[in-house]
């Protein structure tokens, strides 16, 4: 199990922060093993730049970066204060040295890992000096996740001079690197090192379960508060655990399902502790939501109401930031989904910025947290070590994102090789891992074998499902579509008799490419497919059906390919965010199911 918490850090009177973020040196490593960096010991000096226009995007390998950072005195010379580096997401494989020194190495991108480097910065006077450089290497195996494998093409007949390439079994460009922000944070000594909340309603009572872990004091006292959003106390307590009780308590609810949605608690955390330094104190504001989520037969409950997911799919993708956060972006996107009346998203295929994540608690906008479980294609990816990186990657899921009111369930995958007997056993323990982790939400994986051949099927809470009639059989034949989706969706109930969310469906639309009759790839074409979809999920949605997702909100970046035209043009917008036909249909569509559900 992973030791420690993973407390998204927060500046409080005891704790401060800072950003690494702007412009890292950079040197690719194009040596033929790709080992010149470790050879040559790149981390033991500053770094040669490799220069700021180099484009590779097919390179597999290591990359370096590095940065040099001056810290407050207060931090290198007050020995009760801990320094901590984080770094928010390192895809796919990363090593970090500080000032040379090898301190942190972290398998997985898409989720945060640190190190406390106190003792390498306060080693004296001139410790305010900082190198911090990381290598990292995008190479994807088997054991990945998400997995790949590497194919040598050497038979010089061919290849007269012998290259590699990395081929992966998902559908998205597999931008590699640093794609969040690093930064360093402190916290004291002996701090707050996670915490747990889990809500409930009772009448008309909300609860509020809180555990709480502390390091480096084995003495100490705390204190927990829970704040309104006027910041008026509406309960309090003390210890490690407990159980808060909020009389007339605000439901978080979703967006558009209630006047007033999205309503946040603040959860102030305070310790007092005993060190060998002396009294420290450290504090910790939490978010909280009191919202429970249950699963019927047939309906997902909010609060003990039915909820219909009617969102999207997503990608962190854009122009030139690739998968690189985004402010101004993430803004934009959130303006859209409340343009389009859009009340929930998956996070296809891993792992959001937890900024994403943060702003989904404050609107109201529901999650489906999916790891990076994608690609999981060929029987060779399902045996052990997989498996046990897999429930690994999940515990880095849970424990990161365990806190957020929006999330309301986890996906283990996306279209894994399902109908393998393996699949099923590797879905299985990694579902039960992942409902052991965290008992209050549901779990899934997104499916798109065929029901009476899945093997990990019996094991989710609720069916996940993804179909692209008319697009990737039947072209063209869009009368088609009412009669298999109808099939789809019976079989999949009569079988498993478990509520179904459409979790993808949807055609490619080139911007600006138009035809009457629709013609695959105009923006007719996907309109009117979307459109044989609902009259379908409109027939099944006061039944079982709970929830359909578009692929895609916006078009986005794949790896080249026959099949691909500048990247897969799902999105019903741009992938600059500019809406196609097909995204007032769905915006007309939302607000009118909103309406009726409200
Ligand atoms: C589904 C995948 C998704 C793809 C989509 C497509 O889950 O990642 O982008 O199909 O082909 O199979 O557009």
């Amino acid at each position: 199990a992973l030791q420690g918490g993973m407390l998204y850090p927060r500046e409080t009177p005891s704790r401060e922060r800072k950003e690494l973020d702007g412009l890292w040196c950079f040197r690719a490593d194009f040596s033929h093993n790709r080992r010149r960096g470790f050879e040559e010991q790149w981390y033991r000096r500053p770094l040669r730049e490799s220069g700021p226009t180099l484009d590779m995007p097919d390179f597999v390998g290591w990359v370096w970066y590095e940065r040099e950072v001056i810290l407050p005195e207060r931090w290198t010379q007050d020995l009760s204060t801990r320094v901590v580096l984080r770094i928010g997401s390192a895809h796919a494989y990363a090593i970090v040295w500080v000032n040379g020194v090898d301190t942190l190495e972290h398998e997985g991108g898409y989720l945060p890992f640190e190190a406390d480097i106190s003792n390498l910065v306060q080693v004296g006077p001139l410790s305010s000096q900082l190198r911090i450089t990381i290598a990292i290497n995008n190479t994807l195996t088997p054991t990945t996740l998400p997995p790949g494998t590497i194919q040598y093409k050497n038979d010089t007949s061919n290849y007269p001079k012998g290259y590699f390439v990395q081929n992966i079994y998902f559908d998205f460009f597999n931008y590699a690197g640093l794609q969040r922000s690093v930064l360093l944070y402190t916290t004291p000594t002996a701090y707050i090192d996670d915490i747990t909340v889990t809500t409930g309603v009772e009448h008309d009572s909300g609860l509020v379960n809180y555990q709480i872990s502390v390091k480096g004091s084995n003495l100490f006292e705390l204190e927990v508060r829970l704040l309104d959003a006027e910041n008026k106390l509406v309960a309090n307590g003390t210890g490690t655990q407990g159980q808060l009780k909020v009389p007339g308590a605000r439901l978080w609810w979703p967006y558009l399902m209630h006047k007033r949605p999205a309503y946040l608690y603040s959860l102030e955390v305070r310790l007092t502790a005993q060190t060998s330094l002396g009294p420290v104190s450290d504090f910790y504001t939490l978010p909280v939501g009191i919202r429970t989520v249950n699963v019927t037969k047939s309906q997902f409950l909010i609060n003990g109401k039915p909820f219909y997911f009617h969102g999207v799919n997503k990608h962190e993708d854009a122009d030139i930031r690739g998968k690189g956060f985004d402010w101004p972006l993430l803004v934009k996107d959130f303006n859209l989904l409340r343009w389009l009346g859009a009340n929930a998203f998956r996070t296809s295929h891993y792992p959001y910025a937890e900024e994403v994540l943060q702003m989904c608690d404050r609107y109201g906008i529901v999650v489906i947290d999916e790891c990076p479980g994608v690609g999981l294609a060929l029987p060779q990816f399902f045996n052990n070590v997989s498996l046990q990186n897999h429930m690994r990657v999940m515990e880095e899921v849970v424990r990161r994102d365990k806190n957020h009111p929006a999330i309301v369930m986890w996906s283990v995958a996306n279209e894994p090789a399902s109908h393998l007997e393996s699949a099923g056993y590797y879905l299985k323990m990694a579902i039960a891992h992942t409902k052991a982790l965290d008992p209050s939400r549901p779990v899934t994986f997104v499916t798109r074998s065929n029901y009476a051949a899945d093997k990990g099927a019996p094991y989710v809470d609720v069916m996940c499902v993804n179909s692209y009639y008319s697009w990737y059989n039947d072209f063209g034949h869009l009368e088609l579509i009412q009669r298999q989706l109808t099939t789809q969706f019976e079989s999949w109930y009569k079988t498993y008799q478990k509520p179904i969310i459409q979790s993808e469906y949807g055609a490619e639309a080139i911007v600006g490419f138009h035809q009457d009759p629709p013609l695959m790839f105009t923006e007719e074409y996907q309109k009117s497919l979307l459109e044989q979809y609902h009259v379908v999920l409109d027939q099944k949605r006061r039944k079982y059906v709970v929830g359909e997702l578009i692929w895609n909100f916006a078009d986005f970046m794949t790896e080249q390919s026959p099949l691909r035209v500048l990247g897969n043009k799902k999105g019903v917008f741009t992938r600059q965010r500019q809406p196609k036909s097909a995204a007032f249909l769905l915006r007309e569509r939302y607000w009118k199911i909103a309406n009726e559900t409200r």
